[in-house]
């Protein structure tokens, strides 16, 4: 009878934990890594039983699993959408299934009212910050810059592009010469770098990278070596991440300036996410991350011991 008594009473308990999927990108960066790893650790930390997918950077994939976690019935859905169109369709079912949705560091064009709340950093700040800071340096002197951008079609490339165009808007000393995607990526980054360096009389005339991630400069610092010019001096590098290897570029004095970017935008989301579980609390629609510009004055060997082991 007590055998029965208490299976009785564990059935009749409340699930104790949600269950929450993540559809996230792919691994392309060292900063997606380091989210990933971020997000099974906010999970653990809040007993949440977290159901991960991994969509290769392909948003067919992506949009498959979210249908899987809807046909599961997950208490939530994580998604870093890859690009910002074509969602409409998939975050219609997941509404329609009452199943919330955090978007994580991009967004979507569709209508906010189909996903709870984005959890990011402001895009256009971030490319902003990296433009002041190229102004800042140069001065007035002519500086022809390279870009590689991110994913075509992601809110990061399309934002990042914008904001570091606000800021040399108007210094007609600095021009972009040569803008292309790297896809995030550091293969990628270094393939672009070396067709930009063959381009423009093997670099020479080339003042400034502007990547719009560290893995993507990182990438490129290799092709610029390869070039036999020195990176840093003969092309000053400024990205956007704060990855460990680019505070090691910047101590070894091959890349000048990054803008971190924090992995942890599950903390966040978890939390929004519980309000809303416990009584339907809808959070504000952007929860945004801070940005902060580090350079080489900021003692990036020690800044890279800070973050060495946080599983970029
Ligand atoms: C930005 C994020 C970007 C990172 C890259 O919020 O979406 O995706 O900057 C990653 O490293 O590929």
């Amino acid at each position: 009878t007590a055998a029965l008594a208490t299976t009785t009473a564990l059935l009749a308990q409340p699930t104790l934990a949600e269950t929450v999927g993540f559809a996230q990108i792919g691994s392309e960066s060292g900063w997606r890594a380091a989210e990933t790893t971020v997000t099974k650790q906010e999970a653990e930390k809040r007993g949440i039983d977290l159901k991960f997918a991994d969509a290769q950077q392909k948003q067919e994939n992506q949009i498959k699993a979210v249908k899987g976690f809807i046909a599961q019935g997950v208490d939530a859905i994580l998604l870093a959408p890859v690009v910002a169109t074509g969602w409409d369709e998939v975050l219609k079912e997941a509404q329609e299934a009452e199943i919330p949705v955090v978007l994580l560091d991009r967004m979507v064009d569709s209508d906010k009212s189909l996903y709870l709340t984005a959890v990011g950093s402001d895009l256009v700040h971030e490319g902003n910050v990296a433009g002041e800071w190229l102004v800042k340096d140069v001065g007035d002197k002519p500086c022809n810059v390279v870009e590689l951008q991110g994913t075509t079609g992601s809110s990061p490339a399309i934002d990042r592009k914008k904001g570091f165009e606000d800021a040399i808007a108007g210094h007609d000393n600095i021009k972009i010469i040569r803008s292309q995607t790297g896809d995030f990526t550091r293969t990628k980054g270094k393939e672009v770098m070396e067709s930009f360096l063959k381009a423009e009389d093997g670099g020479k005339n080339i003042c400034a990278l502007y990547a719009h991630n560290d893995d993507m400069a990182v990438g490129a610092i290799q092709a610029i070596k390869e070039a036999g010019l020195k990176p840093g001096t003969d092309i000053k590098v400024v990205s956007i991440d704060g990855v460990p290897d680019i505070f090691t570029a910047m101590a070894a004095g091959e890349a000048n300036a990054t803008v971190e970017l924090t992995p942890n935008m599950a903390g966040p989301a978890f939390d929004a996410l519980a309000a809303y579980w416990k009584d339907k609390t809808e959070p504000p629609k952007f929860i945004q991350t801070e940005s902060k510009l580090f350079t080489q004055a900021d003692d990036p060997q020690a800044v890279y011991e800070t973050k060495k082991d946080l599983g970029y």
